[in-house]
């Protein structure tokens, strides 16, 4: 295993803090549930998952000489605010192909939360009609040839940030984190519930706990929480980045498939809309820890962890760590849930 071989752009303030859940472990009668915190790691535009990816991929920008980053997500994408965060502090341009991925027709939709805070910091941000798919889009490769023709450089950043070849390996990077913060506090935690859309996040975490079980022999289980609701299409693109990444970092193995779980039943039928599951989950996070979630995202994942421990899939001596990944910016938009 050879993760040190990657230079590392820090974009955050450390390791992500891990939090104790009391009350809702309490509520849920069963295992004990931890948090580690993303959306509290940063200093960038209220950071994210996708800042610990691109801590791997600034070193790949600098030296590449591009002027703009050009990338693409939904409306209300948590991952081209955060590209926009990094360009503003590299004092790179950033061009934003926003696509129509969520039906939700709420008149501030394209206005607020995550585009609000991209155009604040200067980010050429663009709508498309285009709706939700996690593939490489036209509408991308059209942006970055028009960079090129204006005269720019442009550096590509897929959709979450996870076709790119360095995509992984941030989340490889947090297992590790993980298992020094374990050492400090005197816990370990037997199981990882991690949010997967595009797939890096959840396949990164899989290659950096293979590595690890590998050179301490000690088994957990990550589960994955699909919120595409494409499902085949996640599941996919999660093997094939996990695959990729271990092979970066120099697992001497190939993956076996209990390593690879990417669950349904939490995403209900559209990416981006709330199902009676996730609007339960949100209220449970914000009432019993004020820990806030958002309806596309961790909204779903924190409803696939309460089903799970409810259930006693997930034992009553285990203890959870629930990886929360921000996302919290995109509410703004979905006000109507609760008024
Ligand atoms: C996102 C992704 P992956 O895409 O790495 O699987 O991560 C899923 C995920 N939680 C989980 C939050 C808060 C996320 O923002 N967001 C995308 C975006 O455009 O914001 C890439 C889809």
């Amino acid at each position: 295993m050879n993760l040190e071989q990657f230079p590392r752009h820090p974009l955050t303030f450390g390791p992500s803090p891990l939090q104790h859940l009391p009350r809702l472990s309490q509520h849920l009668g069963g295992a004990q549930v931890w948090a580690k915190r993303e959306d509290v790691s940063s200093g960038l535009a209220y950071g994210g998952n996708k800042v610990r990816k691109l801590e791997y991929i600034v070193p790949d920008i600098l030296a590449s000489g591009a002027d703009t980053l050009v990338s693409i997500g939904g409306y209300q994408s948590n991952h081209t605010r955060q590209v926009a965060a990094v360009a503003a502090h590299l004092g790179l341009k950033a061009r934003l192909v926003q696509e129509k991925w969520v039906p939700w027709d709420d008149p501030t939709n394209d206005r607020v939360g995550n585009i609000l805070l991209s155009r604040m910091m200067g980010a050429d941000s663009r709508l498309d009609d285009a709706g939700f798919d996690i593939g490489i889009r036209d509408s991308w490769k059209d942006a970055l040839r028009e960079v090129e023709e204006s005269g720019g450089t442009p550096y590509p950043i897929p959709a979450g940030a996870s076709e790119h070849p360095l995509g992984g390996l941030g989340f490889a990077n947090w297992a590790f984190e993980v298992a020094e913060q374990e050492e400090k506090l005197g816990v370990f935690f037997d199981t990882i519930v991690v949010c997967t859309v595009t797939g890096s996040t959840h396949a990164g975490m899989i290659a950096g706990f293979a590595a690890l079980e590998d050179l301490t022999g000690v088994r957990r289980r990550v589960i994955g929480i699909d919120a595409s609701a494409t499902l085949q299409k996640t599941r996919d693109q999660v093997e094939r980045i996990a695959r990729r990444t271990a092979q970066l970092i120099e697992l001497d193995r190939d993956l076996r498939d209990d390593e690879i779980q990417v669950l349904e039943g939490w995403a209900g039928d559209l990416y981006g809309i709330p199902v009676a599951s996730t609007m339960n989950a949100m209220a449970v996070g914000a009432q019993l820890e004020a820990m806030i979630t958002d309806p596309v995202y961790e909204g779903k994942s924190l409803a696939g962890l309460i089903d799970l421990v409810g259930s006693g899939e997930i034992p009553r001596d285990s203890t959870v760590l629930y990886a929360h990944l921000g996302g919290q910016p995109a509410i703004n938009a979905y006000h109507a849930l609760w008024s």
